[in-house]
This record gives C-alpha cells, structure tokens and sequence, in this order.
C-alpha cells in the first residue's frame, strides 16, 4: 500500500519567543538561538536521511528563515517553496506585543491559558485603528479583505488552513512529492488536530516546540498511521532527543507562567 511521509517544523525561536510576547501575525526574525534551531533542524533532517521535492511555510520571517537555514543543510535552496499566508500563525488579535506573564498577571492565568489553548474562544479583536491591522500591510493585497483576521481561535485558524492544504498541500503529497512544511505553533497545532483527529478537549494539551521536525506517515487516505516513538495524541514522531523534545514543550506550555 502506498504510504506517504510529511514532515513538519516550527520555527526556531523568534525575537518575542525569546521576550515572551504575543506575536501572531507580527513579522519578527528568529532569535541566535532560533537560527542556531533552525539550522540544528536541518542537521537532524540531514541525519534521519529525509529529502523533500517541494516546501510550504507562511508569509513571516520566522517560518521562511527557519526553511531556508533546514533547506541550506540538505543542500535543496533549489527546490520550489510556495508561501501562503493560510500556514500563518493563528491572528492573536490585541494580544500581539504584550508580555504572556504580565497578560496573565493581569486578566488571570485561566483566561490566558483560555485565549492560548482553548479551541474555540478568540482573543480580543485588534482595534479598527490598529497599525498591526493585516489590511493595511501589502503582502495580504491579494487576499479577500473578508477573510484577513482581526483575531483568532485555533478554530478560526483551521478554517483558512485548512482549505490550502487540501487544495495544494494534499495533491502534493498525492503526486509522490515529499513535502516540508515550515509554520508555527498553532497554524501547526490546527494540522495536527485535523490530521490525528484530536478532540477539541484534548487539543488544548498539545504544545509544538520550536525548531524541531515532526514526522509524519500517512496513508494513501491521508490517515497517519502509527509509528513508534510517537507522544500523546499525535502519531507523528520527533526527530531528536526525546528527552530534550519533552523539555521544550513543557518550556512552551509554561510560556504564560511566573517562574
Ligand atoms: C506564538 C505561539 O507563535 O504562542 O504567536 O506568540 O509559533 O509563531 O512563535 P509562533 C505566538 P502560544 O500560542 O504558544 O502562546
């Protein structure tokens, strides 16, 4: 039976990775650490012997840099690498900029964790003046003003995710091409979600930590199947050190907790 592998990645750390901010659609570069991640990334696809015929990531800085630092090491700057603003990270409204303590700090860790990990619950909207307002940055000039976000639940990101990947994603993989795709925590978590079919009370739990391949096989039905060395809900599995994997995703959950 034909099986199909796909592999997914999370940007290193970015610059409000590292500062603990909300950032969403707000374009930051990697941090040193996510650069040194990124090309760490690359070395373990290297290692693991993977190789990829076409690449897939967002219209932000992070996602596109940490793909090109994994492409630089397998020697593949050649292939093609289409950008979609759909693999973005989710909207996360008036959120964006501010600190994940201090927003704890100051409406409660539940409504935080809420506005982090719930499925269905938005932040608050970015205001009608906002200079953040996707509307007003021309990489989204091509989009439909209607489906440009002001804020978003994970939902809301699996909704315009979505489409794109059964579009031109899954005819990808389809084809026989082996596809890499460069994203973000939650853009990554709604994939996920969809793939291994996880319940809305049970996606809050998972964390996708930076810089690290997760590897996925999948059916001609595009149903993952099990692998060993898989953890919690997801079937995919982490290149790496597990141990090391287990720690940046505990790090990633605790991102809106006081030391
Ligand atoms: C982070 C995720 O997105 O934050 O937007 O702040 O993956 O692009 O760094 P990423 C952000 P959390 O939902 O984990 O707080």
């Amino acid at each position: 039976d034909q099986t199909y592998t796909l592999v997914l990645l999370r940007h290193g750390e970015s610059e409000w990775n590292l500062a603990n901010r909300f950032t969403g659609w707000v374009d930051v570069p990697l941090s040193e650490t996510g650069e040194a991640e990124a090309r760490a990334a690359g070395a373990m696809l290297v290692d693991s012997g993977l190789t990829f015929d076409v690449a897939y990531t967002s219209v932000l800085r992070r996602a596109i840099t940490t793909l090109w630092r994994s492409l630089e090491a397998l020697d593949l700057c050649w292939i093609p690498v289409h950008h979609s603003w759909r693999l973005n990270e989710r909207h996360y409204g008036a959120l964006q900029g501010l600190n994940k303590i201090e927003t704890a700090e100051k409406h409660g860790a539940d409504q935080v964790h809420i506005w982090r990990r719930s499925y269905d619950v938005p932040p608050p909207p970015l205001a009608d003046d906002s200079p953040m307002l996707p509307a007003n940055d021309r990489r989204y000039a091509d989009v439909d003003p209607a489906d440009l976000p002001r804020s978003e639940c994970l939902k809301d990101t699996a909704e315009r995710f979505l489409p794109y990947w059964e579009s031109d994603i899954v005819p990808a993989i389809k084809s026989g091409k082996r596809v890499l795709v460069a994203a973000h925590g939650n853009s990554l978590r709604a994939l996920v979600k969809h793939l291994d079919d996880i319940a809305e009370d049970v996606i809050p739990g998972v964390n996708i930590p930076t810089g690290v391949p997760l590897v996925y096989k999948l059916d001609a039905n595009m149903r993952p199947i099990a692998q060993e060395g898989s953890v919690g809900p997801l079937s995919g599995v982490y290149l790496g050190d597990a141990a090391a994997v287990a720690a940046k995703v505990e790090a990633t959950k605790n991102q809106s907790k006081a030391k």
